[in-house]
């Protein structure tokens, strides 16, 4: 019996990781009564003899597209140009990776086409002030001395800039960086086959083509404990949503200039997203 880690996964054919060796495996048939699936990222033990995986750790979370559990961070790959900073895409990734139990870290690109950083500091002060950890892709060391021995993924809209910055960790790795081998690359990964990879002591899941996470139905509720500052001003209403509830301390905090407005006026649009989306729901029944 071996303790280790799933790092690759083509139909039935598990790659587990134990002590720096690889074995490949394929799950006990009992898994499949229970509709267990094996996921890259899973803790397991294996029978090394049998080749077979006997035992999956409780996950501490899972994703579905692409398919791994356990990610401790979610690499947010932001521009700050072309395409343009948009802090409502930046928050919403944020509150659906807080939702799906992953931390968020966030990697600013294109810093090289602002005339002036002082916008960006600011912003960057205030993502570091909510505890989200910031770098930038001209300081690569940082952000890989970071992430030592964590499973990540990357997130962020086309263009980007998320296969660039594979290819500044790896120059041997030449993924092709524009929108048309994005679109070649979701082909690719129509065929199951989920892998994650070690990058100088970081483990990279490879699916360059992944975009964003959908902020799924959830607790309204749930979507104001993703915006961590939020929790700073107490409201008369314990379960207060901060739109229109008299004395909300949120609400207070952005006139005060305290919680940033943008971040405020993007939860709403989260909040109002949800809601209709429920409504949707609701009235289909
Ligand atoms: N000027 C500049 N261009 C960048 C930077 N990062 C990526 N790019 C360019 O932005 C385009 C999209 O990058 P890509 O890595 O393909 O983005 P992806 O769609 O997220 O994988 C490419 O033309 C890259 O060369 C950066 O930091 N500065
Ligand atoms: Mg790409
Ligand atoms: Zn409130």
């Amino acid at each position: 019996m071996l303790k280790g880690k799933i790092i690759k996964n083509i139909s039935n054919l598990y790659t587990v990781l134990s002590d720096n060796k690889q074995y490949d495996c394929t799950p006990r048939g009992v898994f499949r009564h229970q509709k267990m699936t094996p996921l890259v990222g899973d803790q397991v033990i294996i029978d090394e003899e049998n080749k077979q995986i006997i035992e999956i750790y409780p996950r501490k979370n899972e994703l579905s597209r692409p398919s791994v559990a356990n990610v401790d961070y979610a690499l947010l790959v932001t521009p700050l140009k072309r395409p343009d900073f948009s802090s409502f895409l930046l928050d919403k990734e944020i509150a659906s990776v807080i939702l799906a139990n992953v931390k968020p870290c966030i990697c600013f690109t294109k810093l090289d086409l602002l005339e002036s950083l002082e916008e960006y500091e600011k912003i960057k002060e205030y993502y570091q002030s909510i505890k989200i950890p910031c770098f930038d892709n001209q300081h690569i060391k940082e952000l890989l001395s970071f992430l030592q021995n964590q499973v990540v993924v990357l997130t962020g809209q086309t263009g980007a800039g998320k296969s660039s910055l594979l290819n500044k960790m790896n120059p041997k790795l030449k993924l092709q960086t524009n929108e048309i081998s994005e679109a070649l690359n979701r082909g690719v990964h129509t065929t199951r086959h989920s892998e994650i990879y070690a990058e100088q002591g970081v483990w990279f899941l490879d699916t360059p083509g992944f975009s964003s996470f959908d902020v799924s139905t959830k607790e309204k509720k749930d979507l104001s404990h993703c915006f961590a500052e939020f929790e700073n001003y107490p409201c008369k209403f314990q379960d207060c949503l901060h739109k229109k509830e008299i004395s909300c301390g949120v609400k207070e905090a952005v006139e005060e200039g305290k919680i940033l407005k943008s971040r405020y006026e993007n939860y709403l649009k989260i909040l109002e997203g949800i809601e209709s989306e429920s409504r949707r729901f609701i009235s289909k029944k």
